[in-house]
């Protein structure tokens, strides 16, 4: 499993955390560690998922991502 770490903008409370959270255990392939306001820690099954779907999910559920480098 890979590691990436996303930092999401649009994230302001609690609801936010659990509406990510959500999205990112639908994707197949992916193992969330951590979701707080702003961010999210995940690991992930390159050969079933990338980066780009997983940031795609969280904007699928509203809000704005991208990996941090
Ligand atoms: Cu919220």
């Amino acid at each position: 499993m890979d590691k990436i770490e996303l930092e999401i903008e649009g994230m302001s409370c609690e609801h936010c955390v659990a509406a990510v959270t959500e999205a990112l255990g639908e994707l197949p392939g992916v193992s969330v560690d951590a979701v707080r306001v702003g961010t999210a820690q995940v690991r992930y099954d390159p050969g079933q998922v990338s980066p780009e779907q997983i940031a795609l999910a969280i904007e699928d559920a509203g809000y704005a991502a991208h990996a941090k480098a």
